[in-house]
């Protein structure tokens, strides 16, 4: 029975027996702000002032055990109690502190679990210290703990990587003690046999047995520091997490945890948890779209993929993945096959790679079929078309949709650049057609941009954006133009790098030039990635229309006419062994690229890596600005996200337009004004830029209207 609800503290107390039972009540995720804080503290002092209660129990209600620090908080001052006060305070109750996690116990969420005295998890909990992905470090002791919990070997990768333990891994580590299946009745249950047992307090600050191989810790912090160059290129934080790993292992735990405190300190006041806290808060924003409050939002169980080819067989992955029945549709039994055996063939390399069990991927699978006729979708609430890119191909396939699916069916194309808008013209339905547009390998990659004609209805766009997440995307709504948001700022930066390779910079120096920026990959690497004969396919297509003023760099096409297409092909801009993903460059190359520039009359000059950063972010920040002045992406953080989730943009430098801001609007239009000297007709500054240099305002001032 609650004896003691208190919503204000962000927590309630209930009694059984004599177990004071602390339910984190906070949602949507219990983060730890500074009420729950202060309710913890008053529980703290309740069970330790009552004679009757003899241990406390902690639970988290909802989905969450607690989802960590409240980050609303951090841009504010802090106020005590501190979450490692309330930490320290858990651990030195005289009376034994039990933590039942059921669902995520994240950063602040596992310190507080860590500071109790005895832990249980429940199976398909969720145990995490994510810090590094805001560029922080576990701050309430969490870093001392963990190393004395499982290790410095174990607390190292769960810090570094950010990746959650499950309850299993975390029972096998000594993260927890036990597992259980509900935690209210695992946990009371572990706690009365606690107390029978007479078990008493066991602080995890004392704990000795893990750090007495000094040697074996020493050894895992050397080699995380080896590391850290090319796994944590440019970050902040992945040292400071080492370095406190090392104090846990060489000084007392107070004067660690001190230790802790201050680095934790520098990570909270640098530019990149700035920037990646701002990462995290845009890709939950970019899903909230205007006006969509009341909207009837669609249920889906069953859906249709229309194409079995490699995107066809990926998206039909990513819906089996979110529990939906799937029935792919292929035009005849022989493409039928082998799509449906690309779905298969995922599912057998997930197992041997031991990442899903036989019996998991068993069920998924149970769940797909296959089928060669329209009929069979009539029962699908949504269906995605990934057939080739052509429009009228794609406009048969949603003649055959119209006259199929029920009403009410959510009718999608994954285009990457058709007028979704003619694609829905053809059916009786306009208002029922979007574009979802996935990334290629679509089970991988985390961007899905939501197409959005203007005739498609608000409920169709509120619906398929609450399918994103469902599906584990991070949704993006954009306007109709040739590329939509993300593929037409990348043509405009690939463009300002295929002009710096004619101009003098070699392929080479480009794409190391933006990796040390951050990027994953360097643009001629990605074209090697990507096939350079799917580029050089656009731009034969785009031939026509193609500004007879627009300058236009010949290199790429000749070597796709000698066949040098990247990976796929062994050779591109860069020469691949046999069998190896692993470019190295190629004087023939160079060769190419000297020719054309003497055939284009260009005499080569010099370029920095800086200069080479500042054109290509130039490029995407001017055109990211131009789709928003038409109104293609709503808002900067949907630029941001896009470039982020879809495009490998770093991360913690936030995203194109709010690196814009923090470099200063004005470099970057001074910028392109010189840039324009030599090239006005790429080099067109946008408007929207223009006013908000004139008006003293930054692209962040547009996400607050
Ligand atoms: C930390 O703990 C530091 C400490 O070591 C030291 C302190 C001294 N606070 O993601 P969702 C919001 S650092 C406040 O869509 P899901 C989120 O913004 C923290 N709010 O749900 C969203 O709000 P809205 C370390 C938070 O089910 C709503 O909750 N912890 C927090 O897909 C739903 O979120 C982490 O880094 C928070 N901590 O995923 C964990 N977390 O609806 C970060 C979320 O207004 N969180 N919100 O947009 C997550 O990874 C996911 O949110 C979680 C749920 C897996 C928990």
């Amino acid at each position: 029975m609650p004896d003691n609800h208190q919503p204000d503290r962000g927590l309630h107390l209930e009694r059984s027996g004599n177990i004071l039972i602390v339910i984190l009540d906070n949602p949507p995720v219990n983060a730890l702000g500074l009420r729950v804080r202060r309710g913890l503290l008053a529980a703290l002092r309740q069970a330790q002032s009552e004679e009757q209660i003899h241990a406390l129990l902690l639970l988290g209600s909802g989905k969450n055990f607690a989802a960590g620090a409240d980050i609303r908080e951090f841009n504010q001052p802090r106020q005590p109690p501190l979450l490692r006060e309330v930490c320290d305070q858990i651990e030195t109750c005289t009376k034994p502190v039990i933590a039942a996690i059921a669902g995520n116990a994240l950063g602040g969420g596992l310190e507080v679990a860590m500071a109790a005295h005895y832990r249980l998890a429940v199976k398909g909990s969720r145990l995490g210290l994510p810090e590094v992905n805001l560029g922080l470090l576990p701050g309430a002791g969490g870093s001392q703990r963990s190393v004395r919990l499982i290790g410095a070997e174990a607390a190292l990768d769960l810090m570094l990587s950010g990746r959650p333990l499950s309850a299993e891994q975390a029972l096998e580590l000594g993260m927890v003690d036990r597992l259980g299946l509900d935690a209210r009745v695992d946990g009371l249950v572990y706690a009365h046999e606690l107390l029978a047992d007479r078990c008493g307090v066991r602080r995890s600050s004392e704990l000795t047995t893990r750090l007495a191989d000094s040697a074996a810790q020493q050894a895992a912090i050397d080699a995380a520091r080896t590391k850290l160059p090319t796994q944590f290129r440019g970050l902040f934080s992945p040292a400071l997490i080492i370095d406190c790993v090392a104090a846990a292992c060489e000084q007392p735990f107070a004067a660690g945890c001190q230790f802790e405190a201050a680095q934790f300190q520098r990570c909270l006041a640098s530019p990149q948890h700035r920037a990646l806290l701002y990462a995290f808060q845009a890709e939950r924003a970019a899903a909230k779209l205007p006006d969509t409050t009341g909207l009837a939002i669609a249920a889906f169980s069953q859906a249709g993929v229309i194409g079995g080819g490699t995107m066809g067989a990926g998206i039909a992955v990513v819906m089996l993945e979110a529990d939906l029945q799937v029935t792919l549709l292929e035009r005849d039994e022989q493409s039928l096959a082998a799509g449906l055996s690309r779905v298969e063939e995922f599912y057998r390399q997930r197992v041997s790679k031991k990442r899903l069990s036989a019996t998991a991927a068993a069920a998924r699978l149970a769940k797909l079929r296959g089928t060669t006729e329209y009929r069979d979708l009539a029962t699908a609430d949504l269906v995605v078309e990934a057939v080739y890119e052509d429009l009228a191909a794609k406009q048969a396939v949603f003649r055959q949709l119209d006259s199929h699916c029920k009403p009410g069916a959510i009718l999608a194309s994954n285009t990457s650049y058709l007028d979704i808008a003619a694609i829905a013209a053809v059916t009786n339905r306009p208002q029922a057609v979007i574009g979802l547009h996935f990334f290629s390998p679509a089970p991988v990659m985390r961007l899905l941009e939501i197409v959005v004609p203007p005739q498609a209805a608000a409920e169709v766009i509120a619906s398929a954006v609450v399918l994103a997440r469902r599906l584990g995307k991070v949704p993006v709504r954009t306007g109709i133009c040739d590329g939509f948001i993300g593929n037409r700022i990348m043509s405009v930066y690939r463009r300002a790098a295929e002009a710096m390779l004619e101009d003098g910079a070699s392929p080479y120096q480009i794409d190391t030039a933006v990796r040390e920026f951050g990027f994953a990959m360097g643009p001629f690497q990605i074209l090697d990635v990507a096939g350079g004969d799917i580029a050089w396919a656009t731009r034969k297509r785009r031939a026509a229309q193609r500004d007879p003023q627009e300058r236009y760099v010949q290199i790429a096409d000749r070597l796709c006419e000698q066949g040098w297409f990247g990976q796929k092909s062994g050779r591109g801009w860069y020469r691949y062994e046999p069998g190896s993903n692993h470019g190295v460059q190629d004087p023939a190359v160079l060769e190419i690229v000297a020719r054309e520039r003497e055939r284009a009359g260009v005499t080569p000059r010099p370029f920095s890596a800086e200069e080479i950063v500042r054109r290509y972010l130039a490029a995407m920040i001017n055109e990211g600005a131009n789709l928003l002045a038409e109104g293609i992406a709503l808002r900067p953080l949907d630029v941001d996200v896009v470039l982020l989730a879809g495009y490998g943009f770093p991360r913690y430098r936030g995203g194109p337009l709010y690196y814009a801001d923090k470099i200063g609007l004005a470099r970057v239009l001074d910028d392109i004004t010189t840039f324009a000297a030599e090239d006005p007709q790429f080099w067109r500054p946008s408007p929207l830029l223009i006013r908000l240099v004139e008006q003293g305002q930054t692209f962040a001032s547009l996400n607050a209207e």
